[in-house]
């Protein structure tokens, strides 16, 4: 790996010490949040994970070198760029390396490259899933399939209600990824605690997570394992308020014709316009909320 693979000093000298160590992606820094407030936040996320006692490896692609582990300046560079920089799923990897270019990765991306550099948990605010709609337009996450296949344990709040979450969580139990809900019975949906669906398995502590997550691991049974956090209810949102919102962000969408890899951003910075930053402000402290359950997983795996 060392061929494509650069890791920070810090992430580094963790992972030889046995250190906890927490993943962190850098598309939701060019493509889901506006400048500054992208920058500030991935900063106070890697802050979080310190203060919680792991170390965090924010994940990008940089002159076409996997990154484990950023420093200030690369991250102040990527939120700058914004969606200058090419949004990084699994496809994409091989091409942005072989031309030596920029990438923020997604939570598929961002698990593939954690894999590659030997950390287990990885925390984001929200994953991919099946949108609307996509009995027609096939709009379904490289990240499903990821969590699918690749063994990582990803922290977030759920997923956006700009997707269909009970179809998502369908194809989840097909492709056999367990769905923790971390002190909940029900799927959060970001915004909100609760989405009116059932998770799969409910968990109380961080220990009962990385408990599974070595039987998983263990058992070679393959995969990765999707822990959902719910947003502090100080931070949550009103649902019918938001739900409106993202509906009326749907709407626009549909009506400009935006497709495929720009569907997501495109949503996210509408929902964030029309709540005039207040969902951004959930966006961000949920973001946190995982920081924290994430790297207690990290500090319980042996
Ligand atoms: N959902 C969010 N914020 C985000 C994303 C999703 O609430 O920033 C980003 C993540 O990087 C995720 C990607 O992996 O969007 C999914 O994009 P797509 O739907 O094109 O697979
Ligand atoms: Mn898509």
């Amino acid at each position: 790996m060392k061929n494509y693979l650069d890791y920070s000093n810090e992430v580094r000298n963790a992972l030889e010490e046995g250190k906890p160590v927490v993943a962190l992606e850098s598309t939701i820094i060019s493509h889901g949040m506006p400048y500054p407030k992208n920058v500030e936040t991935a900063l106070l996320v890697e802050r979080t994970v310190r203060e919680s006692g792991a170390v965090p490896a924010t994940v990008a692609i940089i002159n076409g070198r996997l990154k484990a582990g950023l420093s200030h300046d690369e991250i102040e560079y990527f939120g700058k760029k914004g969606t200058a920089i090419t949004k990084v799923s699994r496809r994409d990897i091989p091409a942005i390396i072989a031309a030596g270019k920029d990438g923020a990765t997604t939570v598929a991306a961002t698990m593939i490259i954690s894999a590659l550099a030997k950390i287990d948990v990885f925390c984001t605010g929200g994953i991919g899933g099946v949108h609307r709609g996509a009995a027609i337009t096939m709009d379904i996450s490289a990240d499903l399939e990821e969590l699918a296949r690749t063994p990582v344990v990803v922290v977030c709040a759920g997923a956006k209600a700009i997707l269909d979450l009970q179809l998502t969580m369908e194809y989840l139990e097909t492709k056999g990824v367990n769905v923790i809900g971390y002190g909940t019975d029900e799927l959060p949906a970001f915004y909100t605690r609760s989405s009116g669906l059932k998770v799969n398995c409910r968990m109380d502590s961080p220990s009962e997570i990385a408990a599974a997550w070595q039987v998983q691991k263990e058992l070679k049974i393959g995969g990765g394992l999707l822990v959902t956090n719910p947003i502090p209810a100080e931070y949550s949102m009103d649902p019918i308020y938001i739900n409106h919102e993202i509906d009326l962000a749907i709407e626009e969408m549909k009506k400009f014709g935006i497709k495929g890899k720009e569907t997501t951003p495109y949503l996210l910075e509408k929902i964030q316009k029309l709540t005039a930053g207040k969902s951004l402000e959930s966006n961000i402290q949920l973001v946190l909320n995982n920081a924290r359950l994430a790297s207690e997983i990290a500090k319980n795996l042996k």
